[in-house]
């Protein structure tokens, strides 16, 4: 897995969150017995609320420094700003998330833009037939193919739960896939390439599906958010 993973617990509303060392020291037996091999953990799972993952810690943009690169097979390269992104069309949404390990939180409420109004602005090129997705923590991963990407139902999101992403949620940015588990849902957005192929992300090559579609991925029968 390369780098240390730091697992961290969330509650819902943002009432705390506990981070590597501590948490360990706090249920290092049931971290062993649940995750000997350090992969995607879930703690203490309340019913319906959001817990906090991270393979590679809490990194910090401000709103001010914050910039979304668009790479790759388009016409015109971009480097979108928070601002930028506050002045394009927005879209609303009120849906679940559900993360692959079972958790999910019902009608959640996302703004964003669209990702195809972003692909729309910069033009996408012959053999565009992939997105690629980085994180500025440096190290998580993500892609979908273009069809997928140019769902009305995949968002760059810059606010959730009615008000702004907070650093632990992803924030300022992060992307928002309804349709496919939360994995999909890469925090810390930074940049966004057009690809004439999907590279699989960073759980997917610890064996998530790469079509990971809610309820008919990853061997699970969960309802679909609609
Ligand atoms: N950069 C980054 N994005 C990520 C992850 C991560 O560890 N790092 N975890 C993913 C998983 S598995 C889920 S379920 C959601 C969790 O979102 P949350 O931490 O806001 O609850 O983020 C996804 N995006
Ligand atoms: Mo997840």
């Amino acid at each position: 897995m390369g780098r240390r993973v730091v697992i961290a617990m969330g509650l819902l509303g943002g009432a705390g969150i506990v981070v590597g060392n501590r948490i360990q020291n706090v249920v290092g037996s049931t971290l062993n017995s649940i995750a000997p091999n350090n992969r995607l953990v879930s703690l203490l799972p309340g019913a319906d609320s959001f817990q906090i993952y991270t393979v590679s810690g809490f990194p910090y943009e401000s709103t001010t420094q914050y910039k979304l690169s668009v790479t790759g097979l388009v016409d015109t390269p971009l480097a979108l700003s928070y601002r930028d992104l506050l002045d394009m069309e927005p879209t609303n949404l009120d849906k679940d998330f559900q993360c692959v390990t079972g958790w999910r939180v019902p009608r959640v409420k996302w703004k964003g833009v669209a990702l195809s109004t972003i692909l729309n602005r910069a033009g996408l090129k012959n053999g565009a037939s992939a997105v690629l997705f980085q994180s500025f923590d440096g190290l998580y991963t993500e892609s979908l193919t273009i069809n997928q990407a140019k769902r009305n139902d995949v968002i760059v999101a810059y606010e959730m739960l009615g008000g702004a992403i907070s650093e632990e949620h992803g924030g300022p940015v992060r992307l928002y896939v309804a349709p496919m588990y939360g994995y999909k849902s890469i925090k810390w957005l930074s940049g966004i390439e057009v690809s004439d192929k999907v590279v699989p992300g960073y759980w997917e090559n610890l064996g998530y599906d790469v079509d990971a579609w809610i309820g008919s991925s990853n061997g699970r029968t969960d309802t679909p958010v609609d």
